[in-house]
């Protein structure tokens, strides 16, 4: 490390973390080199080194002569891009970022045991075996989208992982919302909805942690593109089409990861209230007939209540009451 006027050079392999932030807030123009190299507080060598190892990692830019660089968006998603300014207590301490995997709720599963692995959060480019519940999958074209697991371990919790899930859909409900301004509604137990069509699910599986239960909270949003209709039994739609326009996702992901540190703390407070109205406010479905499938048998009534913990209270055809769990339950209409 060099010293210039008393502040500190970085060199190219730590001057690369800062290096991004910088283009990626001024993505929108190119930015000359000599500028960068000012605003990183390296040497011109050292932005060079830098953009090289950002191109290694995937990130890809253009560049003018005569006005320098910029990041081509969508840019790639980069741990240090999502820990900038995140402020979260818990959610996102640790952040990594894949190009392919299996699929993402894999590895958070697999950390589990690790210690400090609480609050870790998985994204990929990709992901070979997307699931979603009950043995269905999740279809992603790579390098569009956002796939993500939150990692949550508690020793001893007797928190049930419903509410988690709920708080899952509200939080990337929130976090579209506040970023692109649209409008996301929620259909019990784990979609999100724009304009009656599913932009992202949630997964919420179990995995063992070295002292006690690990919650692995999977989340997958369709941010620029979505599958085919041919592939997809029900009707999709992904940001970038209710906007017009290709999105960016690290401040969606930021702003979901806030969202869900939030809820996440409700919960482990023991306070559902807030949680549970939130939710409701978001859904329509209270008050419809609903026909629920739920472990084999089919079940119809009118939807009474939601509830994070105890899940769907549904008003049968004779006045009897039918609870269903959000883990296994699937609205059929
Ligand atoms: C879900 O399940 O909606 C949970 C999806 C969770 C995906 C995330 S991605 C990161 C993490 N890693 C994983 O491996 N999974 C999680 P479910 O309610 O069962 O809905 C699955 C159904 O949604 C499928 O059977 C398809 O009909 C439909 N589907 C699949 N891909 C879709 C997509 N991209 N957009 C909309 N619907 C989709």
């Amino acid at each position: 490390m060099k010293e210039r006027r008393g502040i500190s050079l970085q060199g190219g392999a730590a001057a690369a973390g800062v290096l991004l932030g910088i283009l990626y807030d001024r993505r929108e123009s190119f930015t000359p080199l000599r500028e960068l190299a000012a605003a990183a507080r390296c040497s011109d060598a050292a932005i060079g080194e830098a953009l090289a190892e950002l191109q290694g990692g995937g990130q890809r830019f253009e560049s003018s002569p005569a006005h320098g660089v910029r990041l081509v968006s969508p840019v790639r998603l980069d741990a240090r891009l999502i820990e900038r300014k995140l402020g979260t207590r818990r959610i996102g301490r640790h952040v990594i970022c894949f190009g392919e995997v299996d699929s993402t709720n894999d590895v958070a599963k697999d950390s589990a045991r690790q210690a400090g692995a609480d609050g870790l959060v998985v994204l990929a480019e990709s992901q070979r075996r997307g699931r979603g519940r009950l043995g269905r999958s999740w279809i992603s074209p790579p390098g569009s989208n956002v796939l993500m697991s939150v990692l949550l371990i508690d020793a001893g919790s007797k928190r049930p992982p419903e509410a988690v899930a709920l708080a899952a859909g509200l939080a990337a409900a929130e976090g579209i919302d506040q970023i692109t301004h649209l409008a996301c509604r929620l259909k019990w137990p784990n979609d999100v909805l724009l304009d009656g069509r599913k932009v992202c699910g949630v997964l919420v599986e179990l995995a063992e942690a070295a002292k006690g239960r690990a919650v692995v909270v999977g989340i997958g949003i369709n941010v620029n593109s979505c599958p085919p209709p041919s592939r997809l039994p029900h009707p999709a739609t992904s940001l970038a089409r209710c906007l017009g326009g290709e999105v960016e996702r690290v401040e969606i992901i930021r702003a979901i990861l806030r969202r869900l540190d939030r809820w996440v703390a409700d919960i482990q407070a023991g306070r559902v209230d807030r949680l549970r109205s939130a939710w409701l406010s978001r859904c329509s479905m209270l008050n419809q007939r609903l026909t629920v499938a739920c472990g084999g048998r089919r079940y119809v009534g009118r939807a009474i209540d939601i509830n994070p913990l105890s899940g769907l209270l549904l008003s049968g055809d004779h006045g009897e009451l039918i609870r269903l769990p959000a883990e296994t339950s699937t609205i059929l209409g």
